[in-house]
């Protein structure tokens, strides 16, 4: 029988929801940083590489016909893409934005695997604000039970419970989480119950992506703390991609907590669901700075430029991978 998906017969979206075009527009800009930044690539100078890519994302950005504002951005204090600036040139629709120009800068500096850049447009008011914090993160692709894993669970039990689900043995589950020492006793649990630990260097966005995209990774699930802006980013990727994934702040310090308040979180001990952290119609955009396991890194050649990128939205449940070329004039 017909897919209705693919025949077409959706709803018309809400009015609110994020103009689609704009998934052409929001993967210019990730592409633009991030040949910004592939300058930058193996120099050793994360700072250098992150400037050039929020530079760049900053200009690109600015073109664009929206009533933009900074949800998640480069702080309070930064220069350029700072949490609340207004961006875009303030004609069009009301988009709140998220940004990580250059996401992985020390594999971009280092010139190893899975630096990015990294956006994601969302309805006013639909991506959450985090402080500068790490946020603890499970995420799982789709098809499963909801709540199968959580948050509030051991990391054996969610395991246990992901491998009964899938009918397969723990042993035969690939877990990936940051190498951290911070996560020691995490991998410790993990490699008792025989799980296959994929450790990476950086780069929890992506390795969310990797997670909801299982069939084709091999990786069943992400767990760890990283950054609470990557969670966000992540959850609006996942959004598109329909997996499961939580979230929750770990604020150890009065600051922490208190700038939590401030930005209106009001359990400060409440897991997030990728629905909470990004809602409405939003729509996410990564290029590939270096070669990684997502997406293939910028070349520089003579007379071209070539990105890879991938392009979702959540409304339609699109996902688009684009390789451009640039030509060098
Ligand atoms: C996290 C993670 C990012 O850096 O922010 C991590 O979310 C920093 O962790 O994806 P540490 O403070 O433990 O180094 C990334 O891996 C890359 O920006
Ligand atoms: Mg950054
Ligand atoms: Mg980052």
């Amino acid at each position: 029988s017909e897919d209705a998906n693919l025949a077409d017969t959706r709803p018309t979206p809400p009015a609110t929801a994020v103009d689609r075009n704009l998934t052409l527009e929001i993967a210019r800009i990730t592409e633009r940083a991030a040949i910004a930044a592939a300058g930058w690539r193996g120099k050793g100078d994360e700072m250098q590489a992150d400037k050039a890519a929020v530079l760049a994302m900053h200009d690109a950005l600015n073109a664009i016909d929206i009533a933009g504002r900074v949800v998640i951005g480069e702080g309070r204090d930064a220069e350029l893409l700072a949490f609340e600036d207004a961006v875009g040139t303030g004609t069009g629709p009301a988009i709140d934005v998220a940004v990580d120009p250059l996401e992985g800068v020390t594999g971009c500096a280092k010139n190893v695997a899975d630096s990015l850049s990294v956006m994601a447009f969302a309805e006013r008011d639909g991506l959450m604000r985090v402080p500068d914090a790490y946020m603890e993160k499970i995420a799982i692709g789709r098809g499963y039970p909801q709540g199968i894993v959580d948050l509030d669970q051991s990391a054996s039990d969610n395991i246990r419970a992901l491998a009964k689900a899938k009918g397969v043995a723990a042993t035969d589950i690939v877990a990936c989480l940051l190498d951290r020492p911070r996560h020691a006793s995490l991998i410790a649990e993990l490699r008792e119950l025989g799980v296959a630990v994929k450790l990476l260097p950086d780069g929890d966005i992506a390795a969310v992506i990797h997670a909801a995209n299982s069939d084709d990774t091999g990786i069943d699930i992400y767990l760890g703390s990283g950054g609470a802006e990557e969670g966000v980013l992540a959850a609006a990727a996942m959004r598109c991609m329909g997996g499961q994934m939580q979230g929750r702040l770990i604020l150890d310090t009065a600051e922490k907590k208190s700038r939590a308040r401030e930005l209106g979180i009001k359990d400060l001990a409440a897991k997030f669901t990728a629905d909470e952290m990004a809602h409405g119609d939003v729509l996410f955009a990564a290029t590939g700075v270096t070669d990684g396991s997502l997406l293939r890194g910028v070349k520089l050649l003579p007379h071209k430029v070539v990105t890879s990128s991938v392009v979702m939205r959540s409304w339609s449940h699109t996902t688009r991978w684009i390789t451009a070329e640039h030509g060098r004039v």
